[in-house]
């Protein structure tokens, strides 16, 4: 008598994919020499399971925030990276240092050059503003000591240097460039950081529905260190367990959105304090849609 295994249960859901009765299924699992109560029984069981994750796709979709997902209930899908030691982004090869798969985080080096690395900061030096974060109850952008960086904003495709730039980082993340947000330039002195934070809106948050409006949910970030830093000012991970140094010129790649929209809590993050020197990020954080 055959025995209902794993290959059993993935043909069972690939023909109800295709639209199969459960009543040809169970004909088809007796026509193949099983018992009929249990053709019934795991028939049904695999039917009832299609129905719940249909059930759950659909609420996420209709969730307009996504879903935060309970520790250990996130479904790591394939991120849309490139495989490989080496990425070709558009004009440059990119090494990949390191990759974890749970969160999803991929370490670069080589995505900027020295030049380019140097034309940014000197860009952003006399525009830098004390950065802000998103009130959770109203949206507004407010000052807290929680993040104590100074930072400076430009709209996406400002010019043909920002365009290149954020060619290339499309192109690396494998992700349509107009869903990305402008970049952003941050400069941390002595003492700064950004604490343990996540880069999506939280859904349960009611000043998250003004970002969301914009472009939907973060899905990823792409933080690119600009300078080497003495001391301190790793990004950090702690649920994880990983700790990035920042490296002229490299950047981490964190994803915290799958496919069905939901939400990984472990992809909490923040910038360490900086213990000497300064250190020089810009982050390119991408959406689910076009942000316009
Ligand atoms: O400063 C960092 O390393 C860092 C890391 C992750 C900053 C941010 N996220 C951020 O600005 O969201
Ligand atoms: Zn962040």
């Amino acid at each position: 008598m055959p025995v209902v295994n794993d290959a059993v249960k993935t043909w069972l859901n690939s023909h109800i994919d295709r639209g199969f009765s459960p009543a040809a299924l169970v004909d088809a699992m007796v026509g193949a020499g099983f018992e009929s109560e249990l053709a019934r029984a795991t028939v049904n069981a695999s039917f009832d399971a299609a129905d719940a994750a249909d059930a759950a796709r659909a609420a996420a979709a209709a969730t307009p925030c996504g879903i935060e997902a309970a520790a250990g209930q996130y479904r790591y899908d394939p991120a849309p990276l490139a495989a490989g030691n080496v990425i070709r982004a558009c004009d440059r090869d990119v090494k990949v240092l390191m990759r974890c798969e749970r969160p999803q985080i991929v370490v670069f080096a080589d995505v900027m050059s020295d030049e380019e690395c140097g034309e940014m900061i000197e860009r952003s030096r006399p525009l830098l503003k004390r950065s802000t974060t998103v009130n959770p109850e109203n949206g507004s952008r407010d000052v807290i000591p929680n993040r104590t960086s100074e930072g400076a904003w430009y709209h996406r495709g400002a010019d043909a240097f920002l365009e290149r730039l954020e060619q290339r980082f499309a192109s690396l993340m494998n992700w349509p460039v107009e869903n990305g947000e402008g970049l952003q330039v941050l400069r941390y002195g002595i003492g700064a950081e950004y604490r343990a934070h996540f880069d999506y809106f939280p859904p349960s948050q009611t000043g998250s529905g003004v970002h969301i409006a914009r472009g939907g949910q973060r899905v990823a970030t792409l933080v690119l260190y600009l300078n080497d830093v003495a001391t301190g000012g790793e990004t950090f991970f702690p649920d994880a367990g990983v700790s990035v140094a920042p490296q002229r010129g490299g950047a981490v790649y964190f994803r915290y959105m799958n496919g069905a929209r939901q939400l990984d809590p472990l992809s909490l993050h923040g910038g360490a304090p900086v213990l000497e020197g300064e250190k020089w990020i810009m982050t390119k954080w991408v959406r689910e849609g076009v942000f316009a």
